[in-house]
């Protein structure tokens, strides 16, 4: 059997090598193996200095989640208990280094922390991202953590779980020394030179001097909970971090592991640590596609064309340009690049007022970009991106005329489609060379989100998919595969919850009050201040394009069509279901409300008022059941899937796990009979989903449905 951790010594120095892959995460072999090594450094007396080191691509990146998975849902035996070796590393009569390469993130840090030095390469990062699973470091990070940088740093590090960059770390005094060239022979003559120089060594729990004064503790923590409250909203654990790192500022080091240790058990079993823990593994997941394996060849993608230099256009070239890539962008008038280009400009600039980027940075990625009339260079891009508006007639004449000509296109070249809708197989057979198309569905704006959805059409080769996949995590997005069909995953289960919310204001509720509900609840932003954000126009050209009420009977919506054709398209007119002002802030517009109550009058709609509940219920429920379909039906693979398609790209709350995680926490049951009571009274667009109405009676969950579901192929029905 591989031990997680081995031991080789070398003029005096030991070297400790953490080898458990992929990530060295903290299971119980690593706890105990780093302990048994250090024994054996400590006991060899030609060791005069102990270096720890990890293998592979990283140090140590964290508690092992999995086990921190099990202790969330009850299993105590999930909780790894290091105070002892902490202690034991922090006592070592020789000097301990710890260094670092690519990620040290919570138990790692917490880990490196109780070292007496530790180096890291330049470009390693380190943090305590924990309250990025709803908990808080479990392993004296908080009390260390603010001994080494100070309390200010520390509340940053720890309330934004955002790892810091080597450079970082040591003006901030995490690390001593930046190793360039070989890490493990640089760390063992830092060790060396430590251990020549003296006697005794630092010892984190000991040192109180970066720690602030009595008089000045209250208001950095006052600071640090607002910003809490204000950058990681509805979350507990950047709150309750707070409370461990007032511990360490005010009470000696054992009493604040005491209370850090309270706060991280009491929250490892929350509600929240289950839902962000099921979202980490959830991303993690969708990588895992049936008919893709390690030997399925993805081409790789360094120059992209992209068809639009509108805001989806433009978002997408700088979502390449970003992480490198070359990008022509080419569309049909000199003005249109002109308005594209500047857009791009625009949002580059913002991006250096906020620090993001240098003006030098934003010039290497302006040049990355060549706008162009026409497609002179085409012929040589790796990939094409059609991202021109929602017309099936306009994109199949696109890649009818890209994929067939000569000049502009090669027979290895993959063409892609941005459409947010239609179908891929008609614009696939367009090309001729259906193998390598699929849909690339970007989220607006798309250098920001981080959601695709890869749409696999019924000709995509498994090569064309996975040089999909490879090219979305390039540029740093959660690529999820869904299967053809009108919506795909995301839009298709927005609608019934889109319509939904205007049923309801014509039933007697307001686009506030129904916006307000839904921020309550934790989405990112109310369905009505979305609609106006994207445009009721397109979500108008939608409702045309794929004729979405031609069933005679079904309910319409009566006012969205109507906003449209007053030229109320939302933000961009200043006007749609609210007015918007300078600030760009929605405004209720008592027009609109009048119109609403007029409508449902000549209509014969009764009107009432309605509870937050109710609202949550008819607008989250009804998306929940349209993802029990479209799970059914095989165009999500996963329940989980439209899990990270719903907290990556339609700011559903992380922190609730995703609609389908959510529906089991509520409980199928519940949610089911809530949908045959709405099925009842409001008719057959509530229809239960016949999946919905499988596991509700059999008392099951989504979670255990994916389970079971393992080896299904998306877009089998497609
Ligand atoms: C903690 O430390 C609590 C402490 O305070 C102590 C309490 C007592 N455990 O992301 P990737 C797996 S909380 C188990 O695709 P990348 C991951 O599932 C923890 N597994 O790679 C995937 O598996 P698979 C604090 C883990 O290169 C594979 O590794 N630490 C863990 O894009 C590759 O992952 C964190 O929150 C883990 N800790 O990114 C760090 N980490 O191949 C969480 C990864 O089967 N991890 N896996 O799907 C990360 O942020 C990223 O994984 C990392 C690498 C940046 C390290």
């Amino acid at each position: 059997m591989n031990m997680p951790v081995s031991v080789s010594v070398d003029q005096g120095v030991a070297l400790i090598r953490i080898d458990n892959p992929p990530v060295n995460a903290l299971s119980p072999g690593v706890i105990d193996g780093l302990d048994a090594a250090l024994d054996q450094a400590v006991r060899d007396n030609s060791v005069r200095a102990i270096v720890v080191i990890g293998a592979g691509r990283t140090f140590i990146a964290g508690a092992d989640i999995k086990g921190l998975e099990q202790l969330a849902w009850g299993s105590d035996s999930g909780a790894p208990e290091m105070h002892e070796l902490l202690q034991k590393l922090e006592d070592a009569p020789k000097p301990v280094v710890m260094a670092m390469h690519g990620t040290a993130l919570g138990g790692g840090l917490e880990v490196a922390m109780a070292g007496h030095y530790r180096v890291a390469v330049p470009d390693a990062l380190m943090g305590q991202p924990e309250v990025n699973l709803g908990i808080i470091p479990g392993a004296e990070g908080t009390q260390r953590l603010p001994r080494l940088v100070g309390l200010e740093k520390a509340i940053e590090m720890c309330v934004s779980g955002k790892p810091i960059k080597a450079a970082d770390a040591l003006n901030a005094g995490l690390i001593d020394r930046i190793i360039e060239g070989d890490l493990a022979s640089g760390a063992a003559a830092f060790a060396r030179e430590m251990a020549a120089r003296s006697e005794s060594h630092p010892k984190t729990r000991e040192q109180r001097n970066k720690l602030p004064s009595a008089s000045a503790i209250s208001g950095m923590l006052a600071a640090g909970r607002e910003l809490a409250r204000k950058t990681r909203r509805n979350l507990d654990a950047p709150v309750a971090v707070l409370d461990a790192l007032e511990a360490a500022a005010t009470l000696p080091f054992e009493q604040g592991c005491a209370r850090e240790r309270e706060i991280f058990l009491t929250l490892a079993k929350s509600e929240q640590a289950k839902a962000l823990i099921h979202a980490f593994f959830a991303e993690r997941g969708v990588s895992k596609v049936p008919g893709i394996s390690k030997d399925t060849v993805a081409a790789s993608v360094n120059r992209v064309g992209i068809v639009g230099a509108g805001t989806m256009g433009g978002g997408i070239a700088m979502a390449c340009a970003n992480a490198g890539i070359a990008v022509r962008v080419t569309d049909a008038t000199a003005n249109a690049l002109d308005a594209g280009m500047a857009t791009i400009r625009k949002n580059y600039d913002v991006s250096v007022k906020r620090g993001r980027f240098t003006p030098a940075m934003v010039e290497e990625r302006m040049a990355r970009i060549v706008p162009q009339v026409g497609y002179d260079g085409f012929g040589d891009v790796d990939l094409v991106i059609e991202a021109v508006f929602e017309n099936m007639a306009l994109k199949k004449e696109i890649a009818g005329f890209v994929a067939s000509s000569r000049e502009v296109s090669q027979s290895g070249q993959l063409y892609t489609t941005n459409t947010s809708t239609l179908d891929i197989d008609e614009i696939a057979a367009a090309t001729g060379r259906p193998s390598k198309v699929l849909g690339l569905h970007f989220f607006s704006p798309a250098n920001v989100m981080r959601l695709v959805e890869i749409v696999r059409g019924k000709a995509t080769s498994p090569e064309t998919l996975a040089t999909a996949m490879a090219f979305a995590k390039r540029i740093g997005k959660v690529g999820v595969v869904v299967g053809n069909c009108p919506g795909f995953v995301g839009n298709r289960m927005m609608f019934p919850y889109m319509y939904e919310a205007q049923f309801l204001v014509e039933d007697g509720a307001t686009p506030q009050q129904v916006d307000e509900a839904l921020t309550g609840f934790g989405m990112a932003m109310g369905i009505f201040a979305v609609d106006d954000m994207a445009g009721l126009d397109v979500a108008w050209r939608v409702r045309q394009e794929l004729n979405q009420f031609s069933d005679p009977g079904a309910r319409k919506p009566l006012v969205a069509d109507r906003l449209c054709e007053m030229g109320r398209f939302g933000q961009k007119t200043g006007k749609g279901w609210y007015v918007y002002g300078d600030d760009r802030k929605p405004q209720p517009d008592p027009e609109v409300l009048a119109l609403i109550e007029q409508l449902a009058a000549a209509n014969g709609i009764g009107r009432r008022s309605f509870t937050n509940e109710e609202i949550i219920e008819r607008t989250i429920y009804a998306l929940i059941n349209e993802g029990a379909r479209v799970l059914d039906e095989g165009y999500a693979l996963r329940a989980a899937d439209i899990d990270v398609i719903y907290t990556n790209g339609y700011g559903f709350p992380a922190w609730r796990g995703g609609p389908m995680f959510y529906a089991d926490r509520v409980g199928l049951k519940k949610i089911y009979d809530r949908v045959s009571t709405f099925y009842r009274e409001l008719g057959q667009r509530w229809a239960p989903a016949p999946l919905l109405e499988r596991l509700a009676k059999d008392g099951t969950t989504f979670k255990e449905f994916d389970k079971r579901r393992a080896s299904s192929v998306v877009g089998a029905s497609s």
